[in-house]
């Protein structure tokens, strides 16, 4: 099999991306395996700082962080990739950067209603008052993905048993 690759999480702020991603990268450190998680922190604070949250900024805030992530894989590094890539055409252009077995598209589904509930960051009734423009599932559209590989649903699963499933599907694929 091959040696690493990019899982994409996607799915709507507050959903799980980065939770889900990070107890993933706890078990496959514990497992010795090389991987990295880019996020909102560590992309959007540094490398994209100079990108907003309009469609064209979004397109390239993924375009980077595919570039990105390949480069990693390249290095032999697996690559937990967590942002809300709302648009099925960025997350396309992604995936085509890839071989095929290379990128694994993860839905992290949650509705509307139970993220704006979560609310972790007070972003939806920041949104919802019209202080944050553009807020996805607000006021900016979200692509339900039409075939991801793997769908999470955080409002059914807990963190420990999502992070037992996409081991599964590693292990499936050979990678682990
Ligand atoms: C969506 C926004 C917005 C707008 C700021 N819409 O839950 P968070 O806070 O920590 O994660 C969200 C993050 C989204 O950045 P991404 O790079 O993942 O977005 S995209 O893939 O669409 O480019 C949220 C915060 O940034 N945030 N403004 N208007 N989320």
């Amino acid at each position: 099999g091959h040696q690493s690759c990019t899982l994409w999480f996607t799915g709507l702020s507050g959903a799980g991306k980065s939770t889900l991603a990070f107890a993933l990268e706890q078990e496959l450190f514990a497992r010795g395996k090389a991987v990295y998680v880019l996020d909102g922190d560590n992309i959007r604070h540094g490398l994209n700082r100079d990108l907003g949250f309009s469609p064209e900024d979004r397109r390239e805030n993924i375009r980077r962080i595919g570039e990105v992530s390949k480069l990693l894989v390249d290095a032999g590094i697996i690559v937990l990739s967590a942002f809300i890539s709302p648009h099925e055409e960025d997350r396309e252009m992604v995936r085509n950067f890839f071989a095929p077995e290379d990128f694994v598209e993860v839905y992290v589904k949650c509705s509307l209603a139970e993220c704006e509930r979560r609310d972790p960051k007070g972003l939806y009734k920041k949104a919802r008052s019209g202080q944050i423009p553009n807020f996805t599932g607000v006021s900016a559209g979200y692509d339900i993905p039409r075939s991801p590989a793997l769908v999470m649903d955080t409002e059914e699963l807990s963190v420990e048993e999502s992070v037992k499933l996409l081991i599964e599907y590693l292990e499936g694929q050979g990678l682990l």
